[in-house]
Formats: C-alpha cells, sequence, structure tokens
C-alpha cells in the first residue's frame, strides 16, 4: 500500500501507553503491508544511547540522537513511530526544527499522573516517591507539555484499540495513508 513517510513523535509520562500505542499502531500498519518502524526505550536506551542517563543533559542528548535516527528512517520511506517521554519542550522543537513540517507528527498521549502512578508497570513511581530514583518524570523532573501538538489521545479515557483508529484516522484524513 502506498503511504507517506513521517515521523510520529509520541510524547507523555512513564506508563502513559506511548510503547503499548506504538506496538498496536506498527502492527496495523503491518498488516496494511505499510513499513514502519518503533522506537522505544528498549531499542535505543539499551544500545546506540547506553551512554546516557536521566539528567536534563543526557535526555537533550538522548531526543537528539533519537530525531537524527528517525531523519534516517524517514528518508528510507518508513513511517517511524517512537515512544520516548521527551518531557522538555525545547528539546521536541528541536526535533521538529529537524523535519520538513509535513514530516512531523506530534503526539501527547495524555494521560493524568495519578492513572499513570495506578498502572506504574515497573514498580518506578512507587521507587520515585520513595526516593531510589532520582529525577524522575513527574514525581521529581518535569513534563512540560506542548500548546499545540498535531494531536493528542487521551489514554486514561478511552481503550487502545479507540487509540490507535484515532491515530489511524489522523493518518488517512492528513493523507500519510
Ligand atoms: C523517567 C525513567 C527514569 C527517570 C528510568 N525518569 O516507563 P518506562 O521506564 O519503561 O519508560 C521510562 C524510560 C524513559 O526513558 P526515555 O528515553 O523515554 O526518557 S527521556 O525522553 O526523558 O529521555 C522509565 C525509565 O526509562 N526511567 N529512570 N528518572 N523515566
Amino acid at each position: 500500500q502506498q503511504h507517506r513517510s513521517c515521523v510520529i513523535w509520541l510524547t507523555g509520562l512513564s506508563a502513559s501507553g506511548k510503547s503499548t500505542l506504538a506496538n498496536e499502531l506498527n502492527k496495523y500498519l503491518h498488516n496494511q503491508s505499510v513499513r514502519s518502524y518503533v522506537l522505544d526505550g528498549d531499542n535505543v536506551r539499551l544500545g546506540l544511547n547506553r551512554d546516557l542517563g536521566f539528567t536534563p543533559e543526557d535526555r537533550k542528548e538522548n531526543i537528539r540522537r533519537i530525531g537524527e535516527v528517525s531523519r534516517l528512517f524517514v528518508d528510507a520511506g518508513l513511517i517511524t513511530i517512537t515512544a520516548f517521554i521527551s518531557p522538555y519542550l525545547e528539546d521536541r522543537n528541536l526535533v521538529r526544527s529537524m523535519f520538513p513540517q509535513d514530516d512531523f507528527i506530534e503526539v501527547f498521549v495524555k494521560c493524568s499522573i495519578e492513572e499513570c502512578e495506578r498502572r506504574d508497570p515497573k514498580g518506578l513511581y512507587k521507587k520515585a516517591r520513595t526516593d531510589q530514583i532520582k529525577e524522575f518524570t513527574g514525581v521529581s523532573a518535569p513534563y512540560e507539555i506542548s500548546k499545540n501538538p498535531e494531536l493528542v489521545i487521551e489514554t486514561d479515557k478511552q481503550s487502545v484499540e479507540n487509540s490507535v483508529l484515532q491515530l489511524v484516522g489522523y493518518l488517512k484524513t492528513h493523507g500519510y495513508l
């Protein structure tokens, strides 16, 4: 199937549902024979960026490198889906500036901190609350909300299925699919 390559930049708190959405969208696209790829902590922070931690400087460099890799993938014709907290406005805007306007889709994966803490799949919020993890986003480090993301997906208000449909709807309406 024909498609227009782009980067779908998912941003939001830990446990907001970024990776789940990224992987489900990736599956959907695969079923439609659309070439896509997911970049997330599992394949980037353990490899390319294993020298980086969670200070503001390291997060900046993390996001910058992911932006550069995304550029290569978009250049290769893929719909590239990234799933990183990317908490700083300045860092997200820097990545945005690396792409032609139509190639960069910022998606705020919106979920209340209360719901993220309730989910806490890896027990990280609990550790952050008891100071076993420092500079944890939403607890002891900031998350800066964008004013004008291309799309907002409220994962504490709808099913995963509907969130994927919302993303697919956006891609169809705007001519990517
Ligand atoms: C935030 C942290 C931290 C701190 C470890 N703050 O839910 P997860 O576990 O699987 O995803 C989080 C991931 C965040 O990495 P990113 O590369 O997305 O962050 S950023 O964009 O800010 O560079 C979480 C885990 O790593 N993690 N320590 N202090 N998340």
